[in-house]
């Protein structure tokens, strides 16, 4: 709905502030009454919105439901999320995403769950997806890059992921070759990037994203509570899942028309702003192997690179890295 659209727009930028009816119909050339119904209609979904005579209108309270509606509510994109699919559970939004795909879901489609009761990470690894407190979402891409490429997409994902917290909220993340994203040293977000693809062409890739939003200690297992974190843990301020949704779409919609213009440099400067341990010593367990190197950053393909004094600087493109912190 784009009237919808710009009269939130409208009135989150005269935030708290009331906006006059005969502004708002101006603006949007759209009766008073017309928007008297766009307002009711609003708070259907969970906008609470005084009217005033006189003064005219004002949001009070946006909304934390997740819709496709309040999704697409204020979400300035271009083409990521145009087509939004919302499921209050899912097994995991991306087998939703995978069959969305394989009947022909446009480039950009997004899919979020209130909840996964199969959340997966890398490797058939669990992601655990408590009702509510995060966000789960996968977007499904048809990028005109080859598959070995790939990869690159799980970076720039971070840099997004990285940009909205950084932006949103008072937590300073850091970025975790090649997908995790902690702050104070504990995973806060995960990225999953699963493809279907031929030997030089890509059919379509899913990026899930994975963002501990709201939970407290004991919502998550016993087994996390050393590893994990959320950024109302961090910040000890809850925030609401829509507005940051949607600033991770507008990060990440930036960061891959610009990938798709200047290639992968930019994206890589981007990340290594926020990575982390950069020029210190990490462990690398590769398949058949475990080592100890220099993390001396990305290399433009989007593999790490790793100085060792036998080897010299070694690109690796599969592995777990573990910080020092880690090791002890
Ligand atoms: P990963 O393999 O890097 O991380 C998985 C590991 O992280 C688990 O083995 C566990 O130790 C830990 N872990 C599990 N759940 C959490 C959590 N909520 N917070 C912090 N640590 C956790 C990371 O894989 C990729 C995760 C992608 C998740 C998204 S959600 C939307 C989409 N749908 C889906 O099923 N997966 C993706």
């Amino acid at each position: 709905e784009p009237t919808r659209n710009r009269l939130i727009d409208l009135l989150e930028t005269y935030d708290h502030e009331y906006v006059s009816g005969q502004f708002l119909s101006e603006k949007l050339n759209i009766s008073r009454s017309a928007i008297w119904k766009h307002m009711k209609e609003l708070e259907k979904d969970g906008y609470f919105i005084e009217g005033v005579r006189r003064k005219g209108y004002r949001i009070v309270k946006s909304p934390d439901k997740v819709s496709e509606n309040t999704l697409h509510w204020g979400l300035k994109t271009n083409w990521l999320g145009k087509n939004m699919i919302h499921k209050t559970t899912a097994t995991s939004t991306q087998y939703v995403a995978h069959d969305a795909a394989r009947e022909n879901a446009e480039h950009g489609t997004v899919i979020v769950a209130d909840e996964q009761t199969k959340g997966k990470g890398r490797m058939a690894r669990v992601w655990h997806s408590t009702k509510h407190k995060g966000i789960w979402m996968s977007i499904i891409l048809r990028p005109p890059i080859l598959p070995a490429a790939a990869t690159q997409l799980t970076l720039l994902t971070a840099t997004a992921l990285a940009n909205a917290i950084a932006e949103g909220t008072t937590a300073t993340p850091a970025i975790k070759w090649p997908n995790d994203i902690m702050i104070n040293d504990k995973k806060t977000a995960g990225i999953l990037t699963e493809m279907q693809a031929e030997q030089d062409r890509i059919h379509y890739v899913i990026v899930g994203i994975g963002l501990n939003v709201n939970h407290t200690r004991i919502e998550f297992p016993e087994g996390l509570h050393q590893k994990a974190t959320s950024i109302k843990l961090e910040t000890g301020i809850e925030h609401p899942t829509v507005p940051l949704i949607q600033q991770i779409l507008q990060y990440f919609e930036h960061a891959y028309d610009q990938y798709m213009t200047a290639g992968f440099s930019p994206i890589k400067t981007k990340w290594e702003s926020y990575g982390y341990k950069i020029g210190e010593k990490i462990r690398i367990r590769t398949k058949h192997n475990v080592f100890e190197a220099i993390f001396s950053g990305v290399a433009e393909d989007g593999a790490l690179l790793a100085e060792t004094e036998a080897e010299g600087v070694q690109k690796i493109y599969s592995a777990e890295v573990e910080w020092f912190h880690e090791l002890y």
